[in-house]
């Protein structure tokens, strides 16, 4: 038997051109995709994410076959599957005569550290190829942060368009003349404009296979198979973007921060699950953007907004997780001790923005970025929620949660849990902000211009408490001086009953 290569290919890795894949000669590899308990259960992932996962990777494990690789593939209910990766890999070299291992190096740490006993574990060279499905090589961000006091994502973008040279104009400079056209992404939406849909993809043999599969084995996890929707292989991926170019894009920027009450997706791409486990490129997705604006499709505040949003956002947060190291997910600046509300898992709440994006979230393991920042994490923060179970909750519930991008995003920028490397202030607010981005306080029971008593908006006292308990960590922050100096000039009274108000709202949890 001539001696093999072993190529393993995780979850996330399903691009066809994979760097483990690189220059590798197809007749001498054997490529392993396992489903693992280990993977499945280390957190409890929603139901749709594990369904989603596993069903495109039996598509991706499909393609990669009828492209004439070998591949083997473990499914979760073989009769001998080990449970786990190194166990998978163990079984893998008994079966066949491996003389090394090539592996593109995994999104999180858990795994890099899994990944990085193999050589000594099992005797044999194991190569770590560079993931480079991203803009920015780990050392282009560690160049970039070293030295500098604050790392702000507006900065490192700028160096993501100089070197992609996305929405440049022949002299180098920002399309438009301005590098941000955030402030024009902020209109609220009415109910009258036509909203486009995404495609919900019907489930072939194989994905109600997964589907079954996903109900028996994970009938404890958070979440519902009912409304499954997701693309599972790269040629459905690539009609929802086509959906997203065609239909959403146009008004992505005007309303990339509104929310509407039984509207999930607005003008959103939906496109996360897909670029972040590879079936879409997120720089590919990012050229089409920008030829839809050069062949006047879009406007330039959508084009540049939904830029930002990948080769900025996406890329900055990737940096700061792998800069930050492993212990990042322990960081709790604001001493937040408080348990994560059991309505996180029930959608039972009075507070009809909290039930709306959680109920949509246990239904179709999506919300968008305003609902997650605004509406579930800022509650968590002003509520004085551990930012450990946060972050948990969200690895959990959506379908495009790995811990690299998560982490930052919910840890980070949500709950200021590290003390502002990535927010430059607490994503913190009252009902008042809510109510002007969205209508969910018409259709609440609360009364959101109320501060105290029974029918008040929590919101409202809540983020006023949360500014007074946290003033010895918070008040010097510039951005912050405006809602301090009105705390300050509050009545005594005034500032008591707000504290009681939220005391005994927090009371009730
Ligand atoms: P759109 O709003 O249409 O944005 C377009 C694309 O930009 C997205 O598909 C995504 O790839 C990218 N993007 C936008 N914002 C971010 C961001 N802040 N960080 C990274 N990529 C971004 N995104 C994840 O992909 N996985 C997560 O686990 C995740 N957790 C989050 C947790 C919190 C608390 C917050 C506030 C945000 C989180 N985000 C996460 C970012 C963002 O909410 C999602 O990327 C977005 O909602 C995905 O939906 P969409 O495809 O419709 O995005
Ligand atoms: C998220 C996930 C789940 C639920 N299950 C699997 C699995 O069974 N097999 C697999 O290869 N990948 C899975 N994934 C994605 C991995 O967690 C992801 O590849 C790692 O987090 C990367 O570090």
């Amino acid at each position: 038997m001539a001696k093999k290569n072993l190529i393993p290919i995780l979850g996330d890795q399903l691009s066809s051109n994979i760097s483990s894949l690189h220059g590798q000669d197809r007749s001498n590899s054997v490529i392993l995709m396992m489903e693992v308990t280990e993977e499945a259960s280390y957190v409890k992932h929603h139901k749709a994410k594990i369904a989603y996962i596993f069903a495109a990777m039996r598509h991706h494990a499909a393609d990669l076959t009828s492209q004439g690789w070998q591949v083997e593939y473990i499914k979760l209910d073989d009769p001998d599957n080990s449970g786990s990766f190194t166990g998978e890999i163990a079984a893998a070299l008994e079966r066949h005569k491996i003389e090394s291992i090539r592996i593109t190096e995994a999104g999180e740490w858990r795994v890099m550290a899994m990944i990085e006993n193999w050589q000594d574990r099992f005797g044999i060279p194991v190569t770590i190829c560079p993931d480079d499905r991203f803009v920015a090589t780990h050392q282009d961000f560690y160049d970039w942060a070293e030295g500098k006091k604050q790392l702000r994502m507006e900065f490192f973008y700028r160096e993501m368009r100089r070197k992609t040279g996305l929405l440049l104009d022949e002299e180098g400079k920002p399309e438009g003349g301005k590098w941000n056209y955030d402030s024009d992404n902020r209109k609220p939406a009415g109910r009258d404009l036509m909203m486009p849909r995404p495609i919900r993809f019907r489930s072939d043999d194989e994905t109600r296979h997964v589907l079954e599969l996903v109900a028996d084995r994970f009938s404890e996890h958070p979440g519902s198979l009912n409304q499954f929707h997701f693309a599972v292989t790269h040629e459905e991926a690539m009609r929802q973007k086509r959906r997203f170019l065609d239909e959403a894009l146009p008004q992505f920027g005007d309303y990339q921060d509104a929310m509407l009450t039984d509207e999930p997706f607005l003008w959103h791409a939906i496109l996360s699950p897909y670029v972040n486990s590879g079936l879409l490129d997120p720089l590919e997705l990012c050229r089409e953007v920008e030829e839809r604006y050069y062949d006047g499709k879009v406007p330039l505040n959508a084009a540049e907004g939904f830029i930002r949003q990948i080769i900025g956002w996406r890329e900055y947060v990737r940096g700061i997780y792998w800069r930050e190291g492993p212990d990042y997910a322990q960081r709790n600046f604001l001493e937040a001790k408080r348990d994560l509300p059991e309505f996180y898992y029930s959608g039972e709440t009075d507070m009809h923005c909290l039930s709306q994006a959680i109920n949509q979230t246990l239904d179709l393991a999506y919300a968008h970025h305003i609902q997650r920042l605004m509406i579930t994490g800022n509650f968590a923060l002003i509520a004085g929620i551990d930012p450990h179970q946060v972050h948990l909750w969200y690895l959990e519930v959506y379908a495009d949660a790995y811990e690299w991008v998560e982490l930052p995003n919910t840890l980070g920028m949500s709950q200021f849990g590290d003390g502002g490397i990535i927010a430059s202030k607490p994503y913190a607010s009252s009902g008042n902000y809510i109510n002007k981005m969205s209508d969910y306080c018409t259709h609440c029971r609360f009364e959101v211009k109320q501060r105290t008593g029974d029918d008040a908006c929590p919101f409202n006292a809540l983020y006023w408490d949360f500014l007074a308990r946290n003033e010895d960590k918070l008040g010097k922050l510039n951005r912050l001086a405006m809602p301090y100096r009105t705390w300050h000039k509050m009545e005594g009274e005034d500032q008591q009953e707000l504290r009681h108000s939220a005391a005994a709202f927090l009371q009730t949890l």
